[in-house]
């Protein structure tokens, strides 16, 4: 088999090297194994090294290259994180546009390409990550690599008149083309992005989602991400048998478990989920002190502006809710601002009587479906998932909800809490079996299958 050569913005630390953890690592764990693995190694330098440093971890090779302050503030901060983001998830709110910037995401990636081209050996299958990445596969093409080029999409993509307002949104849209197969997340991604390609590049598409350029073809798919499903359950049940299992469980007496879990980020729909919170205690007055509300949001992209302000906000309404409701004895809202080692997390999803999951924006939401495996099959707790959330395609049988409206979200509440157990069972049921069969494995291999084709 081709020694697949994977390219990220973040490689995983090394603490997670080798060992299954969140999202993209625990997706690729087992394809990347005796292969290579790219990107930025999380570090600021004085000068950029041109080099990538090369480190041997479990039969994988690990290649990273460190960043300057200005790049880093240029292209991860500016450009990846407070452009493409914000368009991505439909905010152009906060979306903001700098030509220097655009120039030094552009530049950053030349530099990836440099860098990585040597270590790519003739055979080799090349897959790059998201949207920091885009123009790398056509900056590798312009140095002369002619292996297999993949890319995969992990955020949304929206439609052509949303998209056409991204000063130089053709230039990476071209970009996209210059690979072998670019996957998405979801069929309405794929969508949106074919659109922009036929509408703003005026280029026509088959229907195999076929683009031809200059004598190259691209595809396009879409490709569903999903997790390590049957080992995040044994996980699941092993925590919530162990000593953080016994903590939580002993903490919440009888009280009924609320659970979200995300990234500190404006896209997950925090403070909707909040208010949605506080409306169900104010119009249900017989569920306060009968649910605990845990919401474990780990700050991320703390350089970024947006997620500084967020941050204030969610503090200060957990305050307000726990003012206005708390009793000497029940904290309505615990929120708690740390990242959770991922065999807790599970354990904590286990005790979940509802996973509350309302992104406003989200490509696919891996929690919704983390949340589902972790369930007990004799006494499922019930998903509150959002519409708008990737992973909503596959976990229909969910409550859905339109995270914009609060009340909805309380509504849903309420449903979620009395929902019999014949009936969570049956939905549950429905969901396991779907993201059992559908898990990151054969993710990894139904993109590659077709990529080789
Ligand atoms: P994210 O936006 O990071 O991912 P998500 O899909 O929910 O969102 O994945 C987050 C991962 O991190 C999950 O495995 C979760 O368990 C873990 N995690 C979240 N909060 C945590 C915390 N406080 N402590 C510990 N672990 C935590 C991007 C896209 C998503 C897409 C994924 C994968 O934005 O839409 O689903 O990539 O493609």
């Amino acid at each position: 088999m081709a020694r697949l050569v994977l390219a990220s913005n973040r490689v995983p630390a090394a603490a997670d090297r080798g060992v299954k953890s969140g999202g993209l690592v625990s997706a690729l764990g087992e394809v990347i194994s005796g292969g290579l693995w790219f990107g930025w190694s999380g570090q600021v330098a004085k000068g950029a090294p041109t080099k990538a440093q090369l480190r041997r971890a479990r039969g994988t090779v690990y290649a990273t290259i460190d960043l300057t302050q200005e790049q880093y503030d240029r292209y991860y901060v500016g450009f990846a994180n407070s452009t493409l983001w914000p368009l991505l998830h439909f905010r152009l709110g906060l979306m903001e546009f700098d030509r220097a910037q655009y120039e030094a995401y552009l530049s950053v990636n030349r530099a990836f390409a440099a860098a990585l081209a040597p270590l790519i050996k003739p055979g080799d299958i090349v897959w790059v990550h998201d949207y920091h990445l885009i123009p790398l596969g056509g900056f590798l093409r312009e140095l002369g690599i002619t292996n297999k080029l993949a890319f995969f999409l992990h955020v949304p993509f929206v439609p052509p008149s949303m998209y056409s307002v991204l000063p130089k949104g053709s230039e990476l849209l071209a970009a996209l083309c210059a690979y072998d197969l670019v996957g998405v997340q979801t069929i309405t991604d794929l969508r949106n992005l074919l659109d922009c390609v036929r509408e703003l590049l005026g280029r026509p598409v088959d229907d195999m989602g076929r683009v031809q350029t200059n004598g190259h073809q691209a595809r396009f798919g879409a490709f569903p991400i999903g997790i390590d499903s049957v080992g995040f359950a044994r996980m699941a049940e092993e925590s919530a048998a162990g000593a953080d299992g016994k903590r939580l469980g002993e903490s919440l007496g009888r009280r009924a478990l609320v659970m979200g879990v995300d990234r500190l980020d404006y896209s997950k729909g925090l403070p909707n989920r909040f208010e949605g919170f506080a409306r169900m205690l104010g119009r249900w007055p017989e569920w306060r002190s009968k649910v605990t509300y845990v919401q474990i949001a780990a700050r991320s992209r703390d350089d970024v502006p947006q997620y500084r302000t967020i941050r204030r906000e969610l503090d200060q309404m957990a305050g307000r809710i726990n003012g206005r409701f708390g009793a000497i004895d029940w904290v309505p809202l615990r929120y708690l601002n740390r990242p959770v080692p991922r065999g807790t997390l599970a354990g904590y999803y286990r005790f979940a009587r509802v996973g509350l999951v309302t992104p406003l924006r989200d490509g696919m939401n891996l929690v919704a479906k983390e949340y589902v495996a972790a369930q007990d099959p004799e006494n499922p707790g019930i998903l509150v998932l959002s519409r708008f959330a990737g992973a909503m395609h596959e976990l229909g049988e969910a409550l859905l909800v339109n995270p914009y409206d609060p009340d909805e979200i309380a509504e849903a509440l309420d449903t979620a809490l009395r929902l019999p157990l014949d009936e969570r069972r049956e939905r549950w049921r429905r969901m396991w079996d779907r993201i059992r069969e559908d898990d990151a494995a054969s993710w990894c291999r139904n993109f590659l299958t077709v990529l080789a084709a």
